[in-house]
């Protein structure tokens, strides 16, 4: 992975749909970020079919990592990725884990960790989930995570069950 310059971070962000064309969803979403002022697109992984996580009467997710460049802060960066996920068609008055059109977390904002009312990072499911640990470790293999460890000992946990990867 490219060394950030001293005045931007490496931000690993994570996109996951499951409605209206997930496919062309990610696709867009991935285009939308790369164009955010500040933010400027390292390397994004495959994307994933994953069985859903939460309730289980909703569409199959189809789920991928991107790495950014940015100078923004993460909370600039979150309020631009919430601009694009509304563009997208989110609506937020769903049930917890419900069905979404596009959904784009902060996995993870260089080493930071950050514990606020709207913010937290790393994200709470990065160890655990395998439509997040499968895709992140396609684009960074030797990332460790700050609190959790190295992502190769994250990825032993994890089985692979229930995603596919797609390209
Ligand atoms: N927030 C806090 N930390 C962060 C962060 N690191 N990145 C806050 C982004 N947002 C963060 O998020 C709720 C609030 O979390 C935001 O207002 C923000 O300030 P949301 O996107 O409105 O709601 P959500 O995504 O439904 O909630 P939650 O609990 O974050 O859900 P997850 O963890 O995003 O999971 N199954 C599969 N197979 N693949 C998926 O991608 N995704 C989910 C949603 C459920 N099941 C899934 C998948
Ligand atoms: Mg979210």
């Amino acid at each position: 992975m490219i060394p950030p310059t001293s005045d931007t971070t490496i931000a690993y962000l994570g996109l996951g749909s499951n409605l209206a064309e997930p496919v062309e969803q990610i696709k867009s979403a991935r285009r939308a970020i790369a164009l955010i002022p500040g933010v400027k697109e390292i390397a994004c992984s495959s994307l994933y079919r994953s069985l859903p996580m939460g309730p289980q009467d909703q569409p199959d997710y189809i789920n991928a990592v991107m790495a950014v460049e940015t100078g923004l802060s993460p909370q600039d960066l979150l309020k631009s990725l919430q601009k694009i996920e509304k563009a997208h068609g989110r609506e937020r008055k769903g049930q917890r884990w419900g069905a979404r059109t596009l959904d784009v977390d902060i996995l993870l904002y260089g080493e930071q960790v950050i514990d606020l009312p709207d913010l937290i990072v790393p994200h709470s499911g990065i160890a655990e989930r395998s439509f997040v640990l499968h895709p992140l470790s396609e684009i960074a293999p030797h990332l460790t995570i700050p609190g959790k460890g190295d992502i190769a000992d994250l990825l032993a946990k994890c089985p692979l069950v229930g995603l596919q990867r797609l390209d």
